[in-house]
């Protein structure tokens, strides 16, 4: 089997740099067509720049990046600088990017990429909120048919949420592309808080990426150190958690991870609980199963898999 054709949909953030980076060390399973900017952790003029920051950290400064979205499809864009700094990739001092931005807009490059290839080729991971996706499938509605998959960060179900009480980040600045994307009938496969809760950066898996030794891995150790100030304040845990590498490594090594095939549907009207993931976890509705909704992590595989591969680049 060769490697899977994806499309990285990014608000980077650190995670998302750490799950961009896990996707270009590993060519055998994972092939990048390119990257989408959205707005999300930072604006959108933020997350271009930062998603060329980290293909030129990991000497690959030929992937095509595009910017997509600049605001939700319907709502006002909440940001998270108080999570991930002002620039998104606080942490490690990092060069200006001197790639260029693609001219195709984010949202015009999915639509092609999926219609030029074969039907059931390319896979999506959107690793922020689902506008470029939601924007891609409004507008060119036969791509449906055509995704291979959709993996993405976002939502919850134990966990419940981490921007308000019911909602978790990316699901809760679009709403209503998140809604749109889960009625696509394209294969879904969620990696939700309950699982990236679950991977956590320890102070001696936070060692392991310093201990690489090279520009990538101090980098992944200055950023992961730089949002578990963060994280360990809120949550009182032992490290802050890494959610989007949970997409790519799912690319990689599916068995690191279980779940449910499950119903989602998205809460987009109640101002309480707008963004709630609402996931048929024990099967009490009709409703049909829509996505593999994942609950659990091999954490140790998981960053095993992750310090081997980054010492690649
Ligand atoms: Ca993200």
């Amino acid at each position: 089997m060769g490697a899977r054709k994806i499309i990285i949909d990014t608000d980077p953030g650190q995670d998302d740099a750490v799950a961009i980076l896990l996707a270009l060390a590993s060519p055998e399973e994972i092939e990048v067509m390119g990257l989408t900017a959205v707005a999300g952790n930072v604006p959108l003029s933020l997350t271009a720049r930062n998603a060329r920051i980290v293909c030129e950290l990991a000497g690959r400064p030929d992937v095509a990046v595009h910017a997509g979205c600049d605001r939700p499809l319907g709502r006002r864009l909440v940001t998270a600088e108080h999570v991930h700094g002002e620039t998104g990739l606080n942490g490690p001092v990092l060069p200006d990017p001197t790639m260029p931005l693609q001219q195709e807009h984010g949202v015009d490059f999915i639509i092609r990429a999926l219609r030029e290839q074969e039907p059931g080729t390319v896979t999506l991971c959107p690793l922020g909120p689902l506008t470029n996706i939601a924007m891609a499938l409004v507008k060119a509605p036969d791509i449906a048919d055509r995704i291979a998959e959709i993996v993405l960060m976002g939502g919850a179900y134990f966990e419940v949420g981490n921007i308000t009480p019911a909602a978790e980040f990316n699901i809760y600045v679009d709403p209503q592309a998140a809604d749109i994307v889960f009625k696509s009938g394209a294969p879904i496969t969620v990696m939700p808080l309950d699982v990236t809760h679950k991977a956590l950066v320890t102070r001696q898996r936070n060692d392991a990426f310093r201990a690489i030794g090279t520009p990538v891995g101090t980098a992944v150790a200055e950023m992961t150190d730089f949002f578990e100030r963060f994280d360990k304040e809120k949550y009182a845990s032992e490290g802050a958690p890494l959610h989007d590498p949970c997409v790519t490594a799912y690319l990689i090594r599916p068995d690191l991870f279980t779940g449910r095939h499950v119903n989602v549907e998205i809460e987009t009207c109640s101002e309480l609980t707008i963004g709630m993931t609402v996931a048929d976890w024990w099967g009490v509705t009709d409703r049909a199963p829509n996505a593999m909704f994942m609950g659990d992590v091999d954490a140790d595989g998981f960053f095993d898999l992750l310090t081997e591969r980054l010492a690649r680049l």
